[in-house]
C-alpha cells in the first residue's frame, strides 16, 4: 500500500461489526469494496492522488479507529474523505464523518454508497457532511475534485445557504471498458476472507463485472438502477489476469447481481479462461430464468463451481407480490440443470414477504428439500432503503423503526399482515435446522469430503447451525 503525504481524497469504508445471533455470528466473511476500488483507481488515474482505509477489510473496528488511522494518516495532508457506506454501517460512517470534521475541519467530507444515494438528505442533515454522491460516482467525484461548481455537477446533494440542494441525476456510465483496470494495491486484498462453503481454493478477491440490474424486485435496494451496463469478457480477463498474476489469487467471486444475464458474454468469457491457462475456481449469481444447459457445461469447464440463485420463495403468489417475475417451474428448471452440470447451486430464501402464511413457509421447506440444493441461505425480510418496499413503507408510515443499526435482518421493521416476528424467527430457524440437519444431507456431505477444506465446510456448518438449535436467539 502506498503512503503519501499529501492526498487529494482519502476512502474510508467503515468496519462492519457482525451483530451477535443468527447464523452470521459463526460464519464471517470480508472483502474489500468493489465501488471504492474503482473510484480510487480512476481518480488516481487522473493525477489525483487517493488512498483506501478499508476498516472493513482490515477489520477495524470503530473503537480503533482513531489510533488506527493517526497511525498512518497523522502527517498527511488530506483536502477531502470519502466515506462509503451501505444502511447498515451509516451510523458509524456518520460518527466517524464528525470526528473527522473535528479534528480535520479544513477537510471536505463526502459519503457515497448505497445508503447515501437511496436517502441523501437525510444523510446531509449531519453538520459534518459537505456533499452526498447519488449512484455510480467516478465522473461526479472527478468533477468535485477539479473544483467544478456544485450546482453543475449532475449526481450529487449538497448544502448551500443550509439550504440542501439536489442537482440532476448523473447519467450512468455506458463502456464500463473505458474505466482503468483497478489497482489491487491500494487495498490489502490478500486480507479477503469469503463465506464458509462459498470457496475451493485461496486466496480469493471479489470481482463485479456489471452494474445495475432489469429486475423490479420490490426488496432489493438498487443503487445503481434499472440500466445494465457490463464489461466484456476480454475487460473481465485483463482484472482476473492482474489478481492471478500479481496477487496470487486462485479464487474470484463474482458479486454481480446477474452474472449470466447475457449468454454471449458469459460464454465468451469462459472460452477467454479456458484459453489463458490460469486455473482459477470461480462462483457467481444469476437470475433462474437466465439458465441454459449448454452455458452451464462451458462455465462448469472454465472453473466455475457454484452458483447463488435468488429464488427467495417457491409460493407463486409470493413472487409475484415481490415482482420477481419468475416461476416455481423456472426455479425447479433452473437447480436442476445446475446440478446436473455438476455446478452447486446456493439457494436463497426470504421469510416476512407480503402474502407469506405459516402454511407457505412450510411449503417452502418442503420445496427446498425436494430440490436438495447445496447450500440455503435463509433471510428476514428487510425493507432496504433504495427498494421499493421500503419507500412504499415510508409513505404509509408504517417503518416500526428508523434505526438504521436496527435492518439487518435481525429486528422486526414493517410489522407483517399476519405472521408475528417470533413466528418469522422460528422459521428462520427452522428452515435451516430442517435443511442442513436432515439425514439425507449430512449422509450426502460426509461422501463429499475429499479434502481438508470439504471437512472443515462441514465441521463449520455444523457448529454455525448450533445457536439455532440451543439460543433463543
Ligand atoms: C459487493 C457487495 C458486497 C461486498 C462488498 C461491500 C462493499 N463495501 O462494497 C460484501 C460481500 C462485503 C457485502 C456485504 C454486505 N452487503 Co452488499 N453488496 C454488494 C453488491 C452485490 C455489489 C456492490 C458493488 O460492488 N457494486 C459495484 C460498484 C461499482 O458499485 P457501488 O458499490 O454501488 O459503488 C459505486 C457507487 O455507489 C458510488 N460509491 C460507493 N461508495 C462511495 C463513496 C464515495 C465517497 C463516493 C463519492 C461514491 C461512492 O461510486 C461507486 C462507483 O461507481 C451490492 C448490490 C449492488 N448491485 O449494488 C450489495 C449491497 C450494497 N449490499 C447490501 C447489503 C445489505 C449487504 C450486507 C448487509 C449483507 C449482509 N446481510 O451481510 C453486508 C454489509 C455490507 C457493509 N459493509 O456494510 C445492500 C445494501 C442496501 C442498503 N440500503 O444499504 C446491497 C445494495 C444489496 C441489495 N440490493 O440490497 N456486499
Ligand atoms: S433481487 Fe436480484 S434480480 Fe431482483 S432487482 Fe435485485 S439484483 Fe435484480
Amino acid at each position: 500500500m502506498h503512503l503519501h503525504k499529501n492526498l487529494d481524497i482519502l476512502f474510508i469504508v467503515p468496519h462492519y461489526p457482525v451483530k451477535n445471533g443468527l447464523i452470521w455470528k459463526a460464519i464471517e466473511y470480508r472483502f474489500h469494496s468493489p465501488g471504492v476500488l474503482s473510484l480510487a483507481s480512476y481518480i488516481n488515474a487522473y493525477n489525483f492522488k487517493a488512498a483506501i482505509f478499508d476498516c472493513n477489510l482490515e477489520q477495524i473496528t470503530e473503537n480503533k479507529f482513531t489510533e488506527n488511522f493517526d497511525k498512518r494518516y497523522a502527517d498527511t495532508s488530506i483536502s477531502y474523505f470519502g466515506i462509503s457506506s451501505s444502511t447498515q454501517t451509516i451510523n458509524q460512517a456518520l460518527r466517524i464523518a464528525n470526528l473527522l470534521k473535528k479534528n480535520r475541519p479544513e477537510a471536505k467530507i463526502i459519503l457515497g454508497g448505497a445508503h447515501p444515494s437511496a436517502m441523501p438528505e437525510n444523510v446531509l442533515k449531519n453538520d459534518s457532511v459537505d456533499i452526498v454522491v447519488i449512484g455510480e460516482g467516478e465522473e461526479t467525484l472527478l468533477k468535485i475534485l477539479k473544483g467544478d461548481n456544485l450546482s453543475n455537477i449532475r449526481g450529487i446533494a449538497y448544502k448551500e445557504n443550509e439550504r440542501i440542494k439536489i442537482t440532476l441525476p448523473a447519467e450512468r456510465l455506458k463502456n464500463l471498458d473505458l474505466l482503468p483496470l483497478n489497482d489491487y494495491s491500494l487495498v490489502p486484498i490478500n486480507l479477503s476472507k469469503p463465506l464458509i462453503g462459498t470457496y475451493r481454493k485461496l486466496p480469493a478477491a471479489i470481482l463485479v463485472t456489471s452494474r445495475g440490474c432489469l429486475g423490479t424486485c420490490t426488496f432489493c435496494s438498487r443503487v445503481l438502477g434499472h440500466e445494465l451496463h457490463c464489461m466484456s469478457p476480454g475487460r473481465i480477463l485483463e482484472e482476473i489476469k492482474t489478481l492471478y498474476y500479481h496477487h496470487n489469487i486462485r479464487q474470484i467471486i463474482f458479486y454481480d447481481d446477474t452474472f449470466i444475464s447475457n449468454k454471449t458474454r458469459i460464454e465468451e468469457f469462459c472460452t477467454l479462461l479456458m484459453q489463458s491457462g490460469m486455473k482459477v475456481f470461480w462462483t457467481c449469481s444469476s437470475r433462474v430464468d437466465k439458465v441454459y444447459p449448454d452455458t452451464l457445461a462451458k462455465m462448469k469447464k472454465a472453473g466455475c463451481h457454484q452458483i447463488m440463485y435468488g429464488v427467495e420463495s417457491f409460493d407463486e403468489n409470493v413472487l409475484k407480490n415481490i415482482d420477481k417475475k419468475i416461476t416455481k417451474a423456472d426455479i425447479f428448471y433452473a437447480i436442476t440443470e445446475t446440478k446436473k452440470a455438476g455446478i452447486e447451486a446456493r439457494v436463497s430464501i426470504m421469510i416476512g414477504n407480503p402474502g407469506d402464511t405459516e402454511l407457505i413457509l412450510k411449503n417452502n421447506i418442503k420445496a427446498l428439500k425436494k430440490l436438495n440444493p447445496d447450500i440455503i441461505q435463509v433471510t428476514l425480510t428487510t425493507p432496504l432503503p433504495g427498494s421499493c418496499m421500503f419507500t412504499d413503507a415510508m409513505k404509509n408510515n408504517s417503518l416500526v423503526t428508523c434505526d438504521w443499526d436496527k435492518y439487518e435482518g435481525k429486528d422486526c421493521i414493517i410489522p407483517h399482515e399476519s405472521l408475528s416476528f417470533d413466528t418469522m424467527l422460528r422459521y428462520y430457524k427452522k428452515t435451516y435446522i430442517s435443511f442442513y440437519l436432515r439425514p439425507r444431507f449430512l449422509f450426502s456431505q460426509i461422501f463429499k469430503i475429499n479434502s481438508l477444506l470439504r471437512l472443515q465446510v462441514l465441521i463449520t456448518g455444523f457448529f454455525s447451525m448450533l445457536p439455532l438449535l440451543f439460543k433463543k436467539n
